[in-house]
């Protein structure tokens, strides 16, 4: 089903990497026309890396596609470091990118913490974005965390929420994500990979109406789940390095005139519909779209057709 909508898997036509701070060296992939449009792909997590994937919601032959792995994880290196690792590192990295490869300005694709990343990079850079393709908004707030993280997510998964308390004794379960900082930074490997594949499993049950395996094995290597849970509770312990609590909608009055579409799942129980409907009243001139039958994933069929819609549509901007 989902490959009849996207389209068909490619190899990068260029692929380095970029030393972007005295530790960091990112991986960097371009894929499709390098005479195309320029978009930058901006993957989840943050953590989560470059999948095969990401390159085929795209026109091959209309875009030009720049896809990265984010500092810590996929090829870039150190591995699941988080020594130097900010929102604002992050943003700093894209304007590397965006200067390294000479391009003027570009389209923004990004879902989940891509689009917590998306809307920190475009308020900072308004001049830098052509367009905006935001999907399972994520605003990284107290309210978005405390729901996944700790109460909320669990009424709805309490079968999968049972596995992600196994890893943390009952006497620290009143703050989840301070137990598991303590347990993904312990020195103790034992330690640091069973409490890295019991977050990141949580994440990959929950993020879909209808959950495949596929998803959960991903997450059953315990070098992708060291990154993904290290990098993602780092980020959350800092409240996304923010000033404050609702610093992105604070802002993105910054970006009102950017052509900007939001794709949101109903039923998204990891990035609940609240935080896309409150952007939605921020951004009156974003199209705005509630896929019915989907939750989290880019890889639901409703999700993917819409994102492809606006893809084809934004890549004669
Ligand atoms: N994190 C949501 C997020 O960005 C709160 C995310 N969830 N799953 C992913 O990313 C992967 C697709 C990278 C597994």
């Amino acid at each position: 089903m989902l490959e009849e909508i996207l389209y068909p898997p490619i190899n990068p036509y260029n692929q380095f990497f970029l030393n972007v701070s005295d530790i960091h060296t990112i991986n960097i992939e371009e894929y499709g026309n390098p005479d195309g449009s320029p978009v930058i792909f901006l993957h989840g997590g943050p953590g989560g890396g470059i999948e095969p994937i990401y390159a085929q919601y795209f026109n091959p032959e209309k875009w030009r596609i720049i896809i990265f792995d984010q500092r810590g994880c996929g090829k870039s290196t150190p591995h699941a470091e988080l020594e130097e690792n900010t929102t604002w590192d992050l943003v700093s990295d894209i304007e590397k990118i965006r200067e390294e490869l000479s391009i003027d300005t570009w389209v923004v694709f990004g879902g989940s913490w891509g689009s917590t990343l998306s809307l920190s990079y475009s308020i900072t850079y308004p001049s830098r974005c052509k367009g905006l393709i935001l999907r399972g908004i994520f605003l990284l707030r107290k309210k978005e965390i405390d729901w996944f993280y700790q109460e909320g997510a669990s009424y709805i998964y309490p079968d999968a929420w049972e596995k992600y308390l196994e890893p943390i004794p009952v006497e620290e379960q009143n703050d989840l994500v301070a137990a598991y900082y303590k347990r993904l930074t312990s020195d103790n490997e034992n330690i640091r990979v069973k409490a890295a594949k019991a977050w990141s499993i949580w994440e990959a049950s929950t993020s879909k109406l209808y959950t495949s395996n596929k998803s959960l094995h991903h997450f059953g290597d315990p070098k992708i789940a060291e990154a993904f849970a290290r990098i993602e509770c780092h980020y959350f312990t800092n409240k996304g390095f923010f000033k404050s609590d609702s610093w992105l909608l604070e802002n993105v009055n910054k970006i009102y005139h950017i052509p900007t579409v939001i794709v949101q799942g109903r039923y998204d129980v990891v990035c609940p519909m609240v935080s896309a409907w409150e952007l939605h009243k921020c951004l009156p001139k974003a199209n705005f779209h509630i896929i019915q039958d989907s939750g989290h994933s880019m890889t639901e069929p409703g999700i993917a057709e819409c994102l492809l819609k606006y893809t084809d549509k934004f890549s004669s901007l």
